[in-house]
């Protein structure tokens, strides 16, 4: 399999890891964020949404969305499970999960960042901005997930966790406050002492600067 992706992005990490916790062999395929090239034409015919990831599969299927491939991934190679037993809690594991990638996300990614600068708004500004929604998403998060379990929601890793670690990198990187969050905290590192999502964080990709 093939994944674009790129090295900071939380959207590939996500998926990286995934794909490492599942045991599953991919190659990358660096897609220059900064550089615009998820606009390029190259790339808008891998995914005409222009963002990364996109997963090609061996019989060349293209998947992109990030939810959606760790869908794919979860159903294609159910071992070990992203998701854990029981409709209720499978419904709550992915709400969690939805919290950061779909109301978190969204709003802070470089294509909103860059719009807001463009309208006017300083680097101070935008990096307020994005600090509102994590703060306002990672306190939701951190009510919504199981109070008293090693991971977000059992004994094993799963796709909220995927979301969180990769959310908390990027609350690192602007540097946001996470003394309220001592439980997200706890919980991811626990996940970096997973080798498989380690492997997946930023500093070890091969665009990595
Ligand atoms: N909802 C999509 C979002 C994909 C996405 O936009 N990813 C970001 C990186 S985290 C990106 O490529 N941004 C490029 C841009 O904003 O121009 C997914 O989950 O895959």
């Amino acid at each position: 399999m093939r994944l674009y992706s790129y090295w900071r992005s939380t959207t590939s990490i996500r998926v990286r890891a995934a794909l490492n916790l599942k045991g599953l062999a991919y190659e990358i395929q660096p897609v220059d964020l900064v550089a615009g090239a998820q606009r390029g034409t190259e790339y808008a015919a891998v995914n005409p949404g222009h963002g990364v990831p996109a997963l090609v599969l061996d019989d060349g299927s293209v998947l992109t969305q990030s939810l959606a491939i760790l869908d794919y991934l979860d159903e294609a190679h159910p071992e070990p499970p992203l998701l854990p037993d029981g409709a209720v809690a499978r419904a709550r594991a992915r709400a969690a999960a939805h919290q950061i990638a779909l109301d978190i996300h969204p709003v802070n990614n470089l294509k909103v960042i860059n719009r807001l600068k463009s309208m006017g708004h300083s680097p101070d500004e935008t990096v307020d901005w994005m600090a509102h929604w994590m703060t306002e998403g990672f306190a939701a998060f951190q009510r919504l997930i199981r109070p008293d379990t090693p991971f977000s929601f059992g004994e094993i890793p799963g796709l909220a966790d995927l979301c969180l670690v990769a959310q908390v990198y990027n609350a690192r990187r602007w540097e946001l406050d996470l003394a309220p969050f001592a439980r997200l905290v706890e919980i991811d590192a626990r996940c970096q002492q997973v080798e498989a999502i380690a492997r997946a964080m930023p500093d070890r990709q091969p665009d990595a600067p």
